[in-house]
Parts: C-alpha cells; structure tokens; sequence
C-alpha cells in the first residue's frame, strides 16, 4: 500500500473567523500539523506519506453555490474566491508542509465555475485530475483530513472509496459544518467501506 495524504481545503476561509468558518478547524489543523511534526521528527514521513496533497476551493464564478441567502447546505456566503487572501491554506497547515520536498506536493484547486465538493473534481496547475495524479504517482491508498467533514471531506473520500483507493479517514484531524450531520456522514463512510481512525 503506498498511501497519499489528503488534506482538503485547510483554507482561512474555512477557519473560525473566516467566511464560512468551521468550529473546531483550527483545532484539526493543529492535529494535522502535529502528526506530520512526529512522522518528521522520527523521520518516517516520506515512507508514510510519499505524497501530500492539498486541495483548495477555489471559486471564481460558481453560480449558486454563492447565495445572498445561504440555505448552509446547496449555498453559501461567498467564500474562497480564487486568489483572495481567505482562498489560502491555513498558515498552520502551511507551515507544516514547508519542510516536505516540492516534488513530494500536489496543490489542487476545484470549482472555479461551479460548486466542487469533491477533490476529486479538482486538477493541479497543469489541469491533471487529482484520480490520474494519483494512479501516476503509484499510489493505492489515501488518509482524508480537513474540512468540512460532512461536504468536503464528504465527497472527497466517497469518491476515493469509488474510485478503487483503501481510505481511511483521520477522524480527529476533520471537523463540520453542521456536527450532527458530520457524525451521520462518519456512519455513511465507514458503511461506504473508509476506515475510521
Ligand atoms: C465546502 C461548503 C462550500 C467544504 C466548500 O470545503 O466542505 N463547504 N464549499
Ligand atoms: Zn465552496
């Protein structure tokens, strides 16, 4: 098993404060950052996770995604408009990837024209999907951490499942918009055939 960590949409806009801010984000992201911290400080990093991608909403005209009258579920204040300050990664998540290899990192951006819960749905700078970026790099597996579990993550790691990879979700490093609904979408992943952990 060669496993890729995916970290979504670790972005500011995400973060308390921010936008759309998710409660308990910065907490994930401190997780995240501390479990890359010990797999470094051991130095077992690059065999854990010979691959790190990010992905990031990106927004430039998603139609009805954006709502002056967010329902929270189909729409949403506007958020992560591609290239604003709020669209950046999470300086903690930012910070803890400054010290892996560049060749070692995928950035994927989705939903510039229409809403893109999944990663799946994103492509890096040269317009690869992230599913063929995978495959290249010989990867078979993938650990899902971010926000929010129960839309970005949601999509991200039910498409990973569909798409033929073993995943596992890092149950403490995500957290949700709506913390019912993030519980029922473990339960959905886990019968989807994710791992817990
Ligand atoms: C997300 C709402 C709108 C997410 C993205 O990253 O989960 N949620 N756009
Ligand atoms: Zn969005």
């Amino acid at each position: 098993m060669v496993t890729a960590l995916l970290i979504v949409d670790a972005q500011l806009d995400f973060t308390e404060g921010g936008a759309l801010g998710v409660d308990g984000a910065t907490a994930a992201f401190r997780r995240t950052a501390e479990m890359l911290a010990q797999a470094q400080g051991e130095g077992r990093l690059l065999q854990e996770y010979p691959l790190i991608v990010t992905t990031q909403d990106w927004h430039v005209d998603p139609g009805s995604h954006w709502s002056e009258h967010p329902d929270y579920l189909a729409s949403w204040p506007v958020h992560c408009r591609a290239g604003s300050p709020g669209a950046e990664l999470n300086p903690i998540i930012s910070a803890a990837l400054r010290t892996v290899p560049p060749e070692r990192l995928v950035r994927i951006t989705k939903g510039e024209h229409e809403a893109a819960y999944s990663g799946f749905e994103g492509h890096d700078a040269s317009g690869t999907p992230l599913a063929e970026l995978l495959h290249g790099r010989g990867i078979t597996a993938v650990d899902v951490c971010g926000i929010a579990t129960d839309h970005c993550v949601r999509a991200t790691a039910l498409d990973a499942v569909s798409a033929g990879f073993s995943v596992r979700l890092l149950s403490d490093q995500v957290a949700a918009v709506d913390p019912g609904r993030g519980q029922s979408t473990i339960q959905e992943l886990r019968e989807a055939g994710a791992l817990i952990v």
